[in-house]
């Protein structure tokens, strides 16, 4: 215990007053310098009313922090992939996941006026006159030399091949990624062959967004990696008490969601074991469990796996498995869900995705890079797609439907991954990626990536102002935004 603590405590035992545990719990968690000062006063104030026993209640109210019930915590899960998980065999289920995504990503751009003008890549190839005619599809070959780039788009009639010339129209060619879908204004060519005259993205609408018509606060968390020697075990702690402190931006918190990589896991990376304090995936789990615990059960809480939790490595991944740990199923207030994942938080859309993808789109993608994820969220967002490269370091499975498209806009896109907490604005849409509670680890440093762990992400849900909190005791290691 505190010495300030046991003084104040030892103050009003003097004076005969009896104190309730969890009148106690909150004392703990009061700033020391102010305890002496409530104690007294409290003391002062009761004695006066012959009562002595100092409640919650009490404490509660001398500080202002009584809970507010009128805070809504309601928790909608819309999509998660858990349940919907049929994995294909072979060509077949990769020639289905490839259809449902083309099918998904033209009934999303046929919201544009030009759709009406839309032709199939076997029509296409008869037309002989040079009115404007447009082509969509999944990017196969990007290829540029001597000042030209080739485009091979597939659909399911076929495929087609065009030429960009302009420069402009080339820097945009250039950070298509294979397997993308893109719609294009073509024209026919003067020798033979076609050009494309302009490249147009599904992209997203800039929409009003939806809004929590109470107060709740929400924070953002990703990439713990409990179990590794690395994971911030003192600052998380630290942290995870802050929540029921007194603090009156804690005392709005009702939701807590956490964006994949919650343990370190076991066999991710060879000689994984020597950088490991828990060396099995139960024993870790149930860390999370214990840490889970100590925060108040009117905040809901939500798991998502990343790619060091256990169930499935390739993308969509469903939750993590009852059979590792029944107690995280178990919690009225948790929820386990699967990669990636749509929650209404109050109304509040949050799409969640732990952000494998960006390994891959930042190595092919010139003006990419790891120091700037929510950059590689506004190209997934213009994409429409979670993660549109295949058969790269991201394993994606082949599944009857994609469900990776980004069908519904969210008011919140939530990713980690890269380890770098960043925030930004697209389209009246937040991008928030979470960052990490995991100090660099000796890979990391190898290849220079430099995390900015242990900040909170907190957001009001009601006016989307942010704040956050930060545990790093490194003065460089800031919020980016
Ligand atoms: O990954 C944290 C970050 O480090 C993420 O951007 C990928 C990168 N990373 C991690 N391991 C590797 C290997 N083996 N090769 C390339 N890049 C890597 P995390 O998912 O937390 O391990
Ligand atoms: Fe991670
Ligand atoms: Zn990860």
């Amino acid at each position: 215990m505190k010495k300030e603590l046991s003084l104040a405590l030892n103050y009003a035992l003097n004076k005969g007053f009896q104190i309730h545990p969890d009148a106690f719990k909150i004392l703990e968690n009061v700033d020391v310098k102010k305890l002496e000062k409530i104690i007294k006063e409290i003391v002062r104030e009761k004695t006066k009313q012959k009562l002595f026993h100092i409640s919650q209640d009490d404490l509660e109210t001398y500080l202002g922090i009584k809970e507010d019930l009128t805070l809504q915590n309601e928790v909608k899960i819309i999509s998660e992939p858990t349940n919907k998980i049929t994995s294909g065999e072979g060509v077949k289920g990769y020639n289905a996941l490839f259809s449902s995504r083309f099918n998904k990503l033209k009934r999303i751009i046929s919201d544009r006026p030009e759709s009406r003008l839309l032709k199939s890549a076997a029509v296409v190839k008869s037309i002989k006159n040079d009115d404007d005619v447009y082509v969509c599809g999944l990017v196969s070959v990007r290829n540029t030399e001597r000042n030209i780039t080739k485009l091979v788009l597939e659909d399911p009639s076929g495929s087609f091949e065009g030429i960009v010339f302009d420069n402009e129209l080339q820097k945009i060619a250039g950070t298509l990624l294979i397997d993308q879908f893109v719609m294009a204004r073509i024209g026919l060519a003067k020798n033979s062959g076609y050009i494309i005259k302009d490249l147009i993205l599904p992209d997203v609408p800039e929409q009003a967004k939806n809004k929590s018509e109470t107060e709740a606060y929400a924070i953002f968390l990703s990439d713990l990696h409990i179990g590794s020697k690395y994971f911030m075990e003192d600052e998380f702690t630290e942290f995870v008490s802050w929540i029921s402190s007194p603090d009156p931006i804690a005392r709005k918190i009702r939701f807590v969601l956490i964006c994949g990589d919650v343990i370190d896991g076991v066999g991710i990376y060879p000689n994984q074991n020597k950088e490991l304090i828990c060396l099995t995936i139960q024993e870790q789990l149930k860390k999370v469990e214990d840490l889970i615990d100590k925060i108040p059960k009117n905040i809901k809480i939500i798991i998502m796996p990343g790619n060091h939790d256990p169930g499935r490595r390739a993308l969509p991944q469903p939750a993590i498995p009852k059979k590792y740990n029944l107690g995280l199923w178990d919690r009225e207030n948790v929820m386990m869900v699967g990669n990636p994942a749509v929650v209404s938080l109050n109304g509040v859309r949050v799409m969640m995705f732990h952000g494998q993808s960006i390994d891959d789109i930042v190595k092919t993608t010139p003006g990419l890079s790891y120091d700037k994820p929510t950059d590689v969220m506004k190209h997934l967002l213009r994409a429409r797609h979670l993660s549109p490269i295949y058969g790269s370091q991201t394993p994606i499975a082949p599944e009857m439907e994609d469900l990776l498209v980004i069908e519904d806009v969210p008011d919140i896109f939530h990713v980690g991954h890269v380890h770098r907490a960043e925030l930004a604005m697209y389209k009246g849409i937040l991008l928030v990626n979470s960052g990490s509670w995991q100090k660099q680890t000796p890979f990391q440093a190898s290849v220079g990536m430099i995390p900015n762990p242990g900040i909170a992400i907190i957001v009001n849900l009601k006016t989307f102002q942010v704040f956050h909190e930060n545990y790093s005791s490194n003065s460089n290691n800031i919020l980016q935004s």
